[in-house]
């Protein structure tokens, strides 16, 4: 049964912007307007992008996340079993049409190119790796503008349901993630279905219980490469960036931008650091934080906080190797967390934690003069 036909259709996309956190953010959205428009969500696999290598990865949705839990909010189904069960039937390949909001010109094409407008979803990188994954070409495409998907504030859907029945359009396959960045303040709950696979449940819990002395930790996440500092360059001509309405409000209700939220020193990270742990010894007694566990893109300052902690007899510790997705099952499960405002990896965690009741903190926020 698990592998009959949706007679009310399905929903894919290529998460073709940005890396896992912005993936993440997308994937919350697209869950929410699959579940809106009543089709099952065909799973895409993540996207990463490895050093040196022209085409990017994909990875099925499975290797990171449970389907049995998404499955208590909604219909979904991963790529491979749709492509290998279903497709045949539902979706065949002289029928596989490419959704975008308007044309989208291709990369090679001319200023007076003949084409007709086209989503041109397989050109360039991640686009065409992706949709090559699972054998998937396109014969023709579909602009669907002026419809968007903001489904919680209008009559969005039925005007999707309307303009594309399931049964002349049985699989509604985007060129880009159908949901907006950051993610719609209504759809941040969906976390609480996006629960790590087994792999990295155990991973996190043998490394909390093994690697991390007895008692609490203290979660940090440091984004600090050197995209990062291109990027906060930005914070001067914006209200919000990336993530930050997850501190900011999503009006702006709690602050502005300032640069110490993008990227806070070194003395300010430490201070907050020092501060935290000073006031969890205080308010949580029994307690006591042992350890403190750094996530980072770049550089994790172990030497800075190991000197800061030594008296507090707190040690600081990492991964032997770098691995974003298990960073982020063990911040999840940190005692305290204190992330990037401004960062869509922090706001995984945030998420993830809001959702079982853990507290979360940002670095520099509120900001020093208002505190
Ligand atoms: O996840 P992401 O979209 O978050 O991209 P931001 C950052 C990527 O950097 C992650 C790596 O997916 C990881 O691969 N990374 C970041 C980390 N922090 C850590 C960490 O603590 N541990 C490990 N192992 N890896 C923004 C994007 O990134 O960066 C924007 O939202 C833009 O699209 C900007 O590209 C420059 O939101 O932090």
């Amino acid at each position: 049964a698990q592998f009959e036909r949706d007679p009310n259709g399905y929903l894919t996309y290529c998460p073709c912007m940005g890396r896992f956190g912005n993936q993440a953010d997308h994937f919350l959205g697209s869950l929410a307007f699959a579940k809106a428009l009543n089709r099952t969500l065909i799973l895409p696999p993540w996207v990463e992008y490895r050093k040196g290598e022209m085409r990017s990865r994909q990875v099925s949705f499975d290797t990171y996340f449970q389907v049995q839990p998404l499955l208590d909010y909604h219909r979904v189904i991963l790529m491979s079993d749709f492509m290998s069960k279903l497709a045949e039937d539902v979706w065949p390949a002289t029928e596989r049409v490419s959704f975008c909001y308007m044309e989208r010109k291709s990369l090679q094409q001319e200023k007076n190119d003949p084409d007709a407008p086209n989503c041109h979803a397989k050109d360039g990188n991640p686009f065409g790796p992706f949709w090559d994954t699972h054998n998937i070409d396109f014969v023709r495409s579909e602009f669907y503008g002026p419809l968007h998907f903001d489904v919680h504030h209008s009559t969005m859907a039925t005007k999707w349901m309307n303009n594309y029945p399931a049964d002349k359009w049985p699989v509604l396959a985007f060129t880009g993630a159908p949901a907006s960045f950051p993610v719609q303040h209504e759809n941040r709950e969906l976390q609480k279905h996006l629960q790590w696979s087994r792999k990295y449940n155990v991973a996190a819990q043998e490394y909390i219980r093994n690697v991390l002395p007895r008692g609490a930790f203290i979660g940090l996440h440091l984004r600090n490469g050197i995209d990062w500092v291109r990027a906060c360059e930005h914070i001067k001509d914006s209200q919000q960036l990336f993530a930050s309405p997850q501190c900011l409000g999503y009006k702006n209700e709690r602050g502005h931008l300032y640069s110490d939220l993008c990227m806070p020193s070194k003395e300010a990270i430490v201070r907050q650091l020092k501060r935290t742990i000073k006031n969890v010894r205080q308010t949580q007694p029994k307690n006591e934080v042992k350890s403190v566990f750094v996530a980072s893109d770049a550089n994790h300052m172990i030497a800075e906080l190991t000197a800061a902690l030594s008296r507090m007899d707190i040690s600081v510790h990492k991964l032997p190797e770098d691995d974003p997705y298990l960073d982020l099952a063990i911040l999840g499960q940190s005692n305290h967390f204190i992330g990037n405002c401004i960062s869509s990896y922090s706001a995984f965690v945030k998420r993830e934690r809001d959702a079982h009741d853990f507290p979360s903190y940002f670095w520099s926020f509120p900001k020093e003069k208002d505190r």
